[in-house]
């Protein structure tokens, strides 16, 4: 493919309810999408960086600019585009793997709709629907989040994930645990405790969680493996995975036995396969993680979660756990799953007009020189 035209479009949507995690709060999200054309196809993909470089070290203003000074440049200059030619075009970037994936998705979107094929297809999917969890921020107060929890199991989410902090921990497990019965539960902790948390951790192996996400820094492996062998809720890391060897490493030397899989966060849908299949070779459950996608992310990691050795639940939730309108067509939950987007591409339509209507500044516009 030749790529004729790149627009970056950043908009704004509210959500529906506050999101808290032990980083912080959230009451908007801020989306950076880029749309290709592509010998008169068009593509769209969505960057899963927040506002401020909380989660990681990426952010929206940042990869708006990686994109248009450097990735976007390379890949207009590029005489024949495609998707798996895009790691050695953008080798000279180092790390900004969340731009990075914004374009390969836009790419793969395009690549997939002139081919005929859908995104699951061109992945490797071999289910038609998925299993579907829900994360759940840190609550104001224990009722406010045994209301929301009971919402939640009631629109019928397979799985419930709590975030965690120190301070909001122990009790909103046991209380939660008491109110779902035997229904899968796991926590997440977005990097907050330190090696000196290790003893009190051990306390939620009381609860029968599925899983512990990244308790640690996602720089220290080491820690995680020292948690994982005095703990026997399962260690899941997140943060720290950001490539498939990255991704070996840590599972061989036993600092994490389940992988949560962003695309987002490892360069993109390519990369997040090849850590699946690394996973799969090594007997290792993973499951697909959410960064609050509007359905042009969602519909792709809704496919990618449909590959075999996606064994647990993802935070593939509905549209509405954080959009009243959605800049799809909304994925609606059917007895806790999701069905898989059979049509060309991403198999979903962008609404346009939405994208107009939620901008928060003039779109980017890159063309050939
Ligand atoms: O899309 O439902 C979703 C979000 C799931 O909890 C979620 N993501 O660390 O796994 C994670 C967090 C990161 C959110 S960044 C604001
Ligand atoms: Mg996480």
């Amino acid at each position: 493919m030749r790529i004729e035209r790149i627009e970056l479009h950043t908009i704004g949507m509210p959500l529906v309810r506050p999101f808290e995690t032990s980083f912080g709060r959230q009451t908007e999200r801020e989306v950076l999408l880029a749309h290709v054309v592509a010998d008169g196809v068009d593509g769209w993909g969505e960057c899963v960086a927040g506002t401020t470089p909380d989660y990681s070290s990426e952010y929206v203003a940042g990869c708006a600019a990686v994109i248009e000074r450097f990735l976007a440049p390379a890949l207009l200059a590029a005489l024949d585009v495609t998707a798996d030619g895009l790691d050695a075009l953008f080798r000279g970037v180092i790390g900004h793997r969340m731009a990075k994936a914004t374009l390969e998705a836009a790419v793969l979107d395009a690549e997939t709709r002139a081919a005929g094929i859908s995104f699951g297809e061109r992945l490797g999917a071999v289910r038609d629907r998925v299993e579907c969890g829900v994360s759940v921020g840190i609550s104001p107060d224990l009722d406010t989040l045994l209301a929301e929890v009971d919402g939640y199991v009631e629109a019928g989410y397979r799985r419930i994930k709590l975030k965690i902090k120190p301070g909001w921990d122990i009790e909103p497990v046991a209380r939660v645990r008491e109110l779902i019965g035997t229904l899968p539960l796991q926590v997440d902790a977005n990097t907050a405790y330190t090696l000196d948390h290790v003893e009190h951790l051990r306390r939620l192996d009381e609860y029968g969680l599925l899983l512990i996400e990244q308790p640690f820094v996602e720089e220290d492996i080491a820690a995680h493996v020292l948690l994982a062998d005095s703990i026997d809720t399962p260690v899941c890391l997140d943060e720290s995975i950001t490539s498939t060897g990255i991704a070996i490493d840590a599972i061989e030397r036993g600092a994490t036995s389940i992988v949560n899989i962003k695309p987002g966060r490892v360069g993109g849908y390519l990369e997040a396969v090849s850590i699946h299949d690394a996973c799969r070779a090594l007997d290792v459950p993973v499951w697909c993680g959410g960064m609050l996608e509007t359905g042009v992310g969602r519909a792709m990691n809704v496919a990618l979660a449909a590959l075999p050795g996606f064994a647990l639940p993802g935070d593939t939730s509905a549209s509405s756990r954080y959009f009243a309108e959605d800049l799809t067509e909304p994925f609606v939950l059917d007895d806790g799953y999701l069905d898989v987007p059979t049509g060309p591409g991403s198999g979903v339509e962008i609404r346009r007009d939405l994208v107009e209507r939620w901008a928060l500044a003039e779109p980017r516009v890159l063309v050939r020189p």
